[in-house]
């Protein structure tokens, strides 16, 4: 018998063990991710809400020291993005007007524009959507309230305190008043003033008296 002998079949059953094992963790680490995978499309399918992005609501308060050239390189006077989703609100049947200019060179911007403005209404010029112009120096969250507070600033409508619709600007949430639908592109959207807009998107609000 060789004197390393034992030592050569120790070494070897050790290797096996950790072979073994490798395996094991390997199953294991396997099993965590096929199940962390499952788990992220079983929530994506039943609550597609909870995977939304969360709201910078402060986006409302940004303005724009001058006015842009809207060739989408405006780099020069710090934004660096630069985009466009559609907003269509019918209120009782009726199409409202959302006005030309609005978020540009209002009380608290003037002279300027919010990074969240409008240059030309949709309904002014027979068009059922508004382009929302999004103009922001850094990546951001820009929900659709964002705009109402906005608009609010300059009357009606508006948006609460708590971040609500007030479409007729009472300073009560339209919840309690409207009955209320969302579509983005033709999609029913059930985030409401917390969705977060994206480039040509059609999105379109419905408040109906209760
Ligand atoms: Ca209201």
């Amino acid at each position: 018998m060789c004197y390393f002998e034992p030592i050569i079949q120790n070494v070897v059953v050790v290797r096996r063990f950790m072979a073994e094992q490798k395996m094991s963790l390997e199953k294991i680490l396997f099993g965590v991710a096929a199940i962390a995978t499952l788990g992220f499309f079983m929530l994506a399918l039943w609550s597609p809400e909870s995977l939304a992005p969360n709201p910078d609501w402060d986006v409302s308060d940004g303005c724009l020291g001058g006015q842009t050239d809207h060739d989408n390189d405006d780099g020069d006077v710090g934004i660096k993005y630069h985009y466009h989703p559609r907003l269509r609100v019918i209120v009782d049947g009726e199409d409202l007007q959302i006005p030309s200019n609005t978020g540009i060179d209002q009380n608290g911007c003037k002279g300027g524009m919010r990074w969240i403005h409008v240059h030309s209404s949709g309904v002014a010029n027979n068009q059922a959507f508004t382009t929302i112009h999004i103009e922001t120096p850094s990546d951001m969250n820009v929900p659709v309230g964002s705009f109402f507070k906005v608009w609010g600033r300059e009357g009606t409508p508006s948006l609460t305190d708590d971040n609500k619709f007030d479409i007729n600007g009472n300073g009560i949430s339209d919840w309690d008043e409207y009955d209320i639908s969302m579509t983005v592109s033709g999609n029913e959207n059930t985030l409401f003033e917390s969705y977060v807009m994206e480039d040509r998107q059609d999105i379109q609000i419905t408040f109906n008296k209760k």
